[in-house]
């Protein structure tokens, strides 16, 4: 549909392009030549319509498409950006609005008119000034602005955070939540095997406590730390709502704390939604099913997390160093096989 609009408005230019180029020889025909001056006033009028049109478009569609942008913020720094986003527009858009107006209106304005004399005006220090200052101070004002929320929004989490740790894989994320001493234990990719899946080191007692979710639980009101990594190509721990997106990297652990400021409840309330769900998705094209990679976020009340957390099990109960290996397993059953063997034979 698209391609075909712009194939229409192409096509649409060309003929315009004809049309002119036609009547131009008809009136050389006639004897009457086209002058200068009757070009210029085409031209003129033509850049007063783009002005218009494309003014009008450009406004038209950043309306049109409101629907399709971020969702309400739903947690601390969320809120901040979605404030510094719109300080920024307050000071962009008017300079975008009048410095559009004044290139077309000019354009059409001053076009050559042999009855005007042109005005000699090498240079205007006052002007040059505040149209050097005044740029110059507001961007002063917006990088500080940038410069203080990204020191706050990257710098250490709390010591309180609660720890997740997301791993991206071809094609869905592996959610580690640290136990009830809030530390991941370490891991390592050569200790990864068919008994020890997630490569953890069982000399870690960090590791005893921790445990896997199929769906990223946060408490509401607290500090999450989300820590980050890959195990084959780029991801992108993307939370919309929470206005996180942080690249997972194989081989560079990344990281991004957030505080959720909205319950999945609190939602479906607010937007009337009954089916409304948080989620976590990908938003780095990473192969064929990309958009495999979508998970559930339920984001409860503190209490409603640690009665979750508790129900939990760990997964040094089913990977942990006592239990027993699948290798082990196998050669069991092999064994039991030859005993069944010679026993009918
Ligand atoms: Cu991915």
């Amino acid at each position: 549909m698209t391609l075909i609009g712009i194939i229409a408005i192409f096509l649409v230019l060309i003929i315009i392009y004809r049309v002119s180029k036609a009547s131009d020889l008809l009136g050389s025909l006639r004897g009457e030549e086209r002058t200068q001056e009757s070009r210029n006033n085409l031209h003129a009028t033509l850049f007063l319509l783009f002005l218009i049109f494309g003014m009008g478009a450009a406004f038209w569609s950043c309306f049109h498409y409101a629907p399709l942008f971020l969702p309400e913020p739903s947690s601390e720094h969320g809120t901040v950006l979605r404030a510094m986003f719109q300080r920024t527009l307050w000071a962009t858009v008017p300079v975008f609005v009048v410095t559009h107006i004044l290139l077309f209106f000019f354009a059409w304005k001053y076009r050559q008119d042999k009855t005007k004399v042109s005005k000699f005006f090498p240079d205007d220090n006052r002007l040059e000034l505040i149209w050097t200052l005044v740029p110059a101070v507001v961007m002063v004002f917006l990088v500080v602005d940038g410069l203080a929320n990204w020191n706050r929004i990257m710098g250490p989490a709390p010591e309180n955070a609660v720890v997740i740790e997301a791993t991206g894989q071809q094609f869905y994320w592996t959610l580690r939540y640290a136990g009830k001493d809030n530390e991941l234990g370490r891991k390592s990719v050569r200790l990864m095997t068919d008994d020890n899946p997630f490569g953890q080191d069982w000399d870690d007692p960090a590791n005893k406590d921790d445990f896997m979710a199929d769906d990223l639980y946060l408490p509401v009101g607290q500090p999450v730390l989300v820590k980050i990594n890959s195990m084959d190509v780029l991801h992108n721990f993307f939370l919309p709502h929470f206005r996180v997106k942080m690249d997972a990297v194989p081989g560079i652990p990344t990281q991004f704390w957030l505080t959720p400021t909205k319950t999945t409840e609190q939602m479906i309330e607010e937007t009337g939604n009954p089916d409304f769900q948080y989620e976590l998705a990908c938003a780095e094209l990473c192969g064929k099913a990309h958009y495999n990679m979508k998970k559930k976020v339920f984001v409860v009340e503190a209490d409603e997390f640690n009665k979750w957390k508790a129900e939990q099990e760990p997964l040094s109960k089913s990977f942990g160093p006592s239990v027993k290996k699948v290798s082990e397993n196998i050669e069991e059953e092999n064994e039991q096989q030859d005993i069944n063997s010679v026993s009918s034979l």
